[in-house]
């Protein structure tokens, strides 16, 4: 029997992807990984890299798993909600995706995102997607918007994956690195890596004419190569990206921004929410802080004082 060491490509939750050397062997995993982490509902995830022992049906049984660098990881909906699910491991850039139009931009979406990219310690950038169905009277707030977090150090890079306009600049960002792509359904994630890649052939769905809203085309995070050296992880489009447990005073360390503020308000624990003589407030008022993002950051805070009920796929 031999060994051999890989990343993870692709999990269903029962089975593994590993990519080797020469090619994707299909793996199982000891049990003693899922007793590992109490409150994670999956011990392995994508970009993980592993060592598996090959079987002679050219399966594999997982033995080991290495040391995370990091992770990016929500909190789990439906059944197991509450646990922390690992959406990616050993990342070097997560992008959140949004639509310009159908379905239209989540701010409150992009910014639990960069919270859990905060906490994670992630180089994190927003991928506005879909500029070829932008509306005359949206250019004005989206301008706005992609002004204020860019203020803040997020890039954000407006693109077609239909037409290609702007994925020139993507692909520099992402060059050399292990990117993820997250966000909700319908954004077109699938879409572009497609474009990079024809070749990939990732099934895409149209959005649905009611709702304007994706069909949950994808099921399962993959990890695809798009360059030497050079790998984007495509994931499930989610409703609302989960935050995990953060004590609610907390989380404004989590909105950079906020950061200058907090020695100037009156209690050193403050929330920035009901207390006095608060400085982030103050500043939201002054127009330093977007109120859009201050309004994401009460929604959080207020889902997080409630026990975090709210979220969901
Ligand atoms: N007009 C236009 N349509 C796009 C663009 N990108 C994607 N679409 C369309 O949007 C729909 C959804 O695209 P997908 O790539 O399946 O979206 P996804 O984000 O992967 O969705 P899930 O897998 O469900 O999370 C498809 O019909 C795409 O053709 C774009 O830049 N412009
Ligand atoms: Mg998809
Ligand atoms: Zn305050």
């Amino acid at each position: 029997m031999s060994e051999a060491k890989g990343i993870v490509i692709r999990s269903t939750g029962s089975w593994y992807d590993v990519q080797l050397d020469d090619r994707v062997v299909p793996s199982k995993i000891r049990g003693k990984f899922r007793l590992r982490d109490e409150g994670v509902t999956n011990p392995i995830a994508v970009g993980d890299y592993v060592a598996i022992r090959l079987n002679e049906d050219e399966t594999g049984l997982i033995t080991e798993i290495f040391p995370r660098k990091n992770r990016l990881s929500r909190r789990a909906a439906g059944r197991k909600v509450g646990m922390e699910h690992v959406i990616v491991a050993n990342i070097d850039m997560a992008f959140v995706m949004q639509a310009v139009n159908l379905p239209k931009p989540n701010s409150g979406f992009i910014d639990r995102f960069l919270v859990m990219a905060e906490y994670f310690d992630l180089e994190a950038g927003i991928i506005l997607n879909k500029v070829d169905l932008i509306e005359e009277d949206d250019i004005e707030p989206l301008e706005d918007l992609i002004d204020r977090y860019e203020e803040i150090g997020y890039p954000v890079i407006q693109i077609s994956a239909k037409t290609g306009v702007g994925t020139d600049e993507l692909m520099r960002l992402m060059d050399q690195n292990v990117n993820v792509l997250t966000g909700p359904s319908g954004v077109g994630k699938s879409t572009l890596l497609n474009h990079i890649d024809p070749e990939l052939s990732i099934p895409t769905q149209q959005v649905s004419i009611k709702t304007k809203k994706g069909r949950h085309t994808t099921t399962n995070a993959s990890l695809h190569t798009i360059g030497p050296g050079t790998f984007v992880v495509d994931t499930p489009g989610i409703r609302e990206f989960g935050i995990v447990e953060i004590e609610p005073e907390d989380l404004a360390y989590y909105f950079p921004e906020f950061r200058p503020y907090f020695d100037e308000c009156r209690f050193p624990n403050c929330t920035h929410d009901h207390e006095p003589d608060c400085a982030v407030r103050d500043a939201v008022e002054e127009d330093q802080i977007h109120p859009m993002r201050f309004r994401n950051y009460l929604n959080i805070l207020d889902s997080l004082k409630m026990g975090n009920k709210d979220v969901g796929r």
